[in-house]
């Protein structure tokens, strides 16, 4: 995704990259975090059902997806991934219309729950409503590209909750011994609904689990959008290369409720929220390129433009589009043509 022509800056260069990819980086962000807002807006004023936010993920997505290649490597994510989606090939428009289960929602044609995106067009596993599976699903991405020998990696993402599931242990043990080219993503932000991690784990970091499947376990700043980039891009080339699967656990947060049921106040205090608000990525990753001489006034203010412009359509789309045909409701579940 790199503009091999472009300016580079000493931050850009710290990092392999040119000025080019940190402004597109920022936009992904920035533009994750609005459409979120949007949505949060559109759930309270009755329009969409359920929000499942990635308000405080959205850094950490940005940067671990970057390094992947579109169109050639697959992801299998969760339900917080929507900047992961973004970055890797899905439209504004898109997320929109799987919130609405619209009949033209390319995630699923309404079929699927809020917040379960999918890309037959980009190489994104649509999401599994119980947690951890899409593990099992880019291991087998992982698997088959290995026979092919296609050079395609595969990168799962979840959050620490889901990481104690049984299917986790079973696939990474599987990938680790046939050296796959796959790599585990888990965004820690510290809760699964309303449980903090130390009642989820008896370890505190969920890559100390990696020694156990002999692979390496990398701990990255979630909030530090480079940082996760380059663990992703060492864990990426590892695979690509034969040398088997990572673990890497970004320490996110999670700066809304578990979802638009949840009523967070109820199990954080007022001082916790105050936090990690702190350690939000979006400001973080904005101050960290506006010294840098990246992210210049004029270029912020035709991000946030086009942004504006980018949800305000997608809201548009969505609302204008007609809910799926009931007649059609049992569609890729049978044959076509068996007569159910
Ligand atoms: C197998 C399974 N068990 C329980 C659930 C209900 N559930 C949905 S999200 C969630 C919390 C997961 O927490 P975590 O993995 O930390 O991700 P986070 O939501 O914090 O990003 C639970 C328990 C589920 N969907 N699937
Ligand atoms: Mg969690």
């Amino acid at each position: 995704m790199t503009d091999r022509t472009g300016k580079q800056g000493s931050l850009a260069a710290s990092v392999g990259l040119y000025d080019d990819d940190l402004v597109q980086m920022y936009r992904y962000v920035a533009l994750a975090r609005a459409l979120d807002e949007r949505m949060w807006i559109l759930n309270r004023a009755g329009r969409i059902p359920f929000v499942i936010s990635g308000q405080g993920h959205e850094g950490a997505q940005v940067g671990i997806t970057w390094p992947l290649e579109r169109h050639q490597d697959w992801i299998a994510p969760f339900y917080r991934s929507i900047a992961t989606c973004l970055t890797f090939g899905m439209e504004a428009r898109d997320i929109l219309t799987a919130q609405y289960a619209t009949a033209l929602d390319p995630s699923s044609g309404g079929r699927q729950m809020p917040g379960h995106y999918g890309s037959h067009e980009h190489n994104i596993v649509s999401v599994s409503s119980p947690v951890a599976t899409q593990l099992l699903h880019a291991v087998g991405i992982a698997l088959a590209a290995k026979i092919r020998g296609t050079g395609q990696v595969a990168l799962t993402t979840m959050g620490e909750g889901s990481s104690n599931q049984g299917d986790v242990h079973e696939g990474l043990n599987f990938a680790a011994i046939h050296k796959l080219p796959f790599v585990f993503v888990v965004e820690n932000n510290g809760y699964a609904i309303s449980v903090p991690a130390a009642r989820q784990l008896a370890v505190a970091d969920v890559a100390d689990r990696a020694a156990g499947y002999g692979i390496p376990g990398v701990i990255v700043d979630g909030s530090d959008v480079l940082a996760c980039y380059a663990a992703s891009r060492e864990a990426i080339e590892r695979a690509r290369s034969g040398d088997g699967p990572t673990l890497i656990e970004a320490k996110v947060t999670r700066l809304t409720a578990h979802s638009s049921d949840d009523q967070q106040t109820k199990y954080r205090s007022a001082e916790e929220l105050a936090a990690e608000r702190e350690r939000d990525p979006l400001p973080l990753f904005r101050s960290q390129l506006e010294e840098a001489g990246v992210l210049t006034e004029e270029i912020a203010t035709r991000l946030a433009a086009e942004i504006k412009l980018a949800v305000d359509d997608a809201t548009d789309v969505a609302e204008a589009q007609v809910d799926p045909d009931p007649a059609t409701a049992m569609r890729f579940v049978y044959a076509e043509d068996d007569g159910r």
